[in-house]
């Protein structure tokens, strides 16, 4: 019960997941914003760019479908019966994801932190309610038949255990700036 839960919980957050990671690996180039400011800060900041939100986007799109062609086989293995991604859903669980980061940056920005400060708890969630948020808009009865209150719950303590250990790794191998 628990384990499909988390097995659930994992499989349908996955294409949510990818996209920071590869914005990552990806970004550089123009930024969101162009350069313009608000008030004594910028916009967004140089860290969210046309690019890295483009790649992102489109891992996290390509992810969904690759995993709706293993599903069965997964299902199986897991002994889980897991989701599939309808393609409005896949899209708005990447393109939310990268949404949700975009919003916290500009909160950051408001709130007076540099470019790659910390922000404890908005860093770890921001992506998990954009890409929520975004997949219920676009598709409500799927959200509502995937998201139940159990798969939530393992989303809100798993992601942030699996966000700090991807960034920690990330950081290590040297491909960001600072380990969150
Ligand atoms: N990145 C990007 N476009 C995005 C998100 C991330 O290009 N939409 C790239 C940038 O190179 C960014 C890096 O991924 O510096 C790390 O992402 P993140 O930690 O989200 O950005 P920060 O640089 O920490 O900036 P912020 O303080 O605004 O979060
Ligand atoms: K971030
Ligand atoms: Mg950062």
């Amino acid at each position: 019960m628990v384990w499909s839960l988390v097995a659930v919980a994992f499989w349908v957050m996955l294409p949510a997941y990818v996209p920071n990671n590869f914005a990552v690996l990806a970004g550089g180039g123009q930024p969101i914003d162009g350069g313009r400011m608000m008030g004594d800060s910028r916009l967004l900041g140089d860290g969210k760019t046309w690019r890295g939100t483009a790649i992102g986007t489109l891992a996290g799109f390509l992810l969904a479908m690759g995993l709706n062609a293993v599903n069965a086989p997964a299902s199986a293995a897991l002994g889980a019966q897991l989701p599939d991604f309808p393609l409005l859903v896949a899209v708005g669980l990447a393109f939310g994801a990268m949404l949700g980061d975009i919003g916290a940056s500009f909160i950051k920005r408001r709130s007076g932190r540099q470019r790659g400060a910390a922000f404890p708890g908005l860093d770890q969630l921001d992506f998990v309610i954009g890409a929520l948020l975004l997949a219920f808009l676009v598709d409500p009865t799927w959200f509502i038949e995937t998201f139940t209150i159990g798969v939530i719950a393992v989303v809100l303590v798993m992601t942030p255990i699996l966000h700090v250990t991807t960034n920690v790794i990330a950081y290590g191998l040297g491909l960001k700036n600072e380990p969150w």
